[in-house]
């Protein structure tokens, strides 16, 4: 029997380049992981002084960007973390990682002659600092890009066109709105760009000293991808900007050898010169292949910086709502995704403002409310939402007489507070009550067999409570919470594979018949909710769309 696992004593490595830090996992040939570091931006990059990862800047409406040099100089600094860990560089066999999706990054022309000759004595950062035609990326929380995206939409024919030649209709932060705006504001910044990166492939260049292609997966992120053909649309580059071909070079799939490892790796942090770098992708496909998702009824629900809510299927349909993108991990399918841009951050928010600033009250509130709140229901956006399109703004509601067994009589009064305690179980209850309402809405599986979490707030065991009796199925988690680089790590040992045998190699069976034994194994977190919870949340969701739906009408953009 043919053996599908790395070579005994090797290793692979997984990065996770996303919002607010760059982490990274070490996996052995056993896949379970030997080392994880992280480089959090806010608190140990002081001088680029972004919140949260990044810079809202206060003079354009919507307009999110990073530094880009920011994600050139923590990706020295991990690997300067992880060689004092004492990680032997010289025994990972592959490398691979995670971008944020959609942000998108702007090499001036010349640049890649400087990547392709990097000194091993000097940091990245010292050495790139000038290579960026646009110095801040826009990145997935950008919202200022509503009117290229109508034009987009109108000029392809209308959106459900787009979506169902892409994947996805036109949102703000998906890059091909994003590049037309760049072009339509910076011209000449546009014309002195060689190669448009988005924040996958771009980590990618770095480590292969010149540009790597886009993925097939993150790739469908743009709207600009043939989903079907995995091609660049051309009707779609036309009417997005100019010359748009030439700088975004190929597409590859992601099980693909981006290149071998840059010599300044080799000399600086002792990497084999063999080792190989496969396609980076996006965080949310990479955690698709870490949470080993590969059951129809299987629901993932990411809780890091941006919630999102994914799932697999066979068949690509067009759809006003949600996203559509190959299958990291699997040649045919698909997987298709909701993204809320309301998640953690306005949890730490609502946490500072009624919790004390501690997670520990945060989940006393939640366990000292009853479920349904007395019919409290909330909606809270602090960054203008994706899933509905709703501006910042808080909106109350006390639903009279509602007790979850019919909405019948029942009315709804506008407030303007709640309690402390009232406002914490308000908020999560409807961050959930939303993702369950969207996710029947776009078809995903309902009720789901299991659901997988993950992200950052997936540590919170009070908050996968919510997700157990919204949802009235059983919550699992892997060892750790960064699925991102962990599906990282485990993708570049897959590449490695693939590479080997010259062709693709179904990733399950790299840990057929021993998953419990690897760091993927999912285990139990949290058992369903009551059955009769359930349908009692199923009402008080109807309730919940019907004002989104008005809130929507108000003030809404579509
Ligand atoms: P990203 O990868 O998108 O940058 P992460 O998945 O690392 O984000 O998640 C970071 C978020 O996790 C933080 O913003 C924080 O609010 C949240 N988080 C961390 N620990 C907890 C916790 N115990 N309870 C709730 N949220 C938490
Ligand atoms: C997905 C999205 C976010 C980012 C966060 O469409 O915009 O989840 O990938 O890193």
């Amino acid at each position: 029997m043919e053996d599908f696992s790395l070579p005994l004593g090797s290793f692979s490595l997984g990065f996770d380049s996303s919002t607010q830090s760059l982490k990274a996992t070490v996996l052995d040939a056993s896949l379970n992981i030997v080392a994880q570091e992280i480089v959090n931006f806010d608190s140990e990059l002081l001088h680029y002084k972004t919140k949260d990862g990044v810079y809202r800047d206060p003079s354009v409406n919507g307009r999110i960007v990073s530094p880009t040099i920011m994600w050139v100089e923590a990706l020295d600094l991990i690997l300067e973390r992880l060689q004092k860990s004492g990680l032997d560089f010289g025994k990972i066999v592959a490398v691979s990682g995670s971008g944020q999706q959609h942000g998108s990054v702007y090499w001036k022309t010349g640049s890649s002659r400087v990547l392709f000759s990097l000194d091993p004595k000097k940091q990245l950062a010292d050495q790139l600092g000038d290579a960026f035609s646009v110095k801040e990326s826009p990145i997935w929380m950008d919202s200022s890009t509503t009117e290229q995206c109508r034009a987009i939409e109108k000029a392809v024919g209308g959106a459900m066109e787009l979506s169902s030649l892409t994947g996805s209709r036109a949102y703000e932060r998906f890059t091909g709105p994003q590049i037309r705006r760049i072009f339509e504001t910076q011209p000449e910044a546009y014309k002195s760009t060689e190669r448009i990166s988005l924040v996958s492939s771009f980590m990618a260049s770095l480590l292969i000293g010149s540009y790597a292609a886009i993925d097939h997966t993150d790739g469908a992120g743009m709207n600009l991808m043939d989903i079907k053909e995995r091609t660049w649309s051309k009707k779609i580059l036309e009417v997005t900007a100019p010359s748009l071909e030439e700088k975004l070079g190929k597409l590859a799939p992601a099980y693909d050898v981006a290149g071998k490892i840059a010599p300044y790796f080799v000399e600086r942090y002792h990497f084999d010169k063999n080792c190989l770098v496969i396609q980076w992708s996006g965080d949310n496909p990479n955690s698709l292949a870490g949470l080993t998702l590969n059951s129809p009824g299987d629901l993932a629900i990411s809780l890091g910086t941006s919630d999102t809510v994914f799932a697999i299927t066979n068949e690509h349909q067009a759809c006003l709502e949600g996203h559509v993108f190959p299958n990291p991990v699997d040649t045919k399918g698909y997987m298709v995704m909701l993204c809320y841009k309301n998640g953690s951050l306005i949890r730490e928010e609502i946490r500072n403002n009624c919790g004390d600033k501690s997670w520990d009250v945060f989940n006393e509130y939640l366990q000292r409310t009853p479920p349904l709140n007395g019919g409290k229901l909330g909606f809270y956006y602090k960054d203008h939402e994706i899933i509905p399109p709703l501006p910042v703004g808080f909106h109350r509601y006390v639903l009279e007489n509602f007790k979850g067994d019919t909405l019948d009589g029942v009315k709804e009064t506008e407030v303007t507070e709640f309690d402390a305690a009232s406002e914490v179980r308000a908020l999560v209850e409807g961050q959930f009550l939303s993702m369950r309402a969207h996710a029947e809405r776009f078809g995903l599986p309902s009720p789901p067999k299991r659901i997988i979490a993950t992200g950052g707030a997936s540590a919170n065991h009070s908050i996968l409570k919510e997700v157990a009796s919204v949802f009235g199925c059983n919550v699992y988690k892997i060892q750790s919470s960064d699925s991102a680089s962990m599906g990282a790590a485990l993708r570049a040992a897959h590449g490695w594979l693939c590479s080997k045998k010259g062709s693709f190699v179904p990733i399950s069976s790299m840990y057929s018949g021993k998953l419990e034994k690897t760091s993927l194994n999912c285990q139990l977190a949290v058992a369903a909710g009551a059955h009769d919870l359930v349908s009692k949340y199923g009402l008080l969701m109807k309730k919940r769309v019907e004002i989104e739906n008005r809130l929507v009408q108000k003030l809404g953009r579509l």
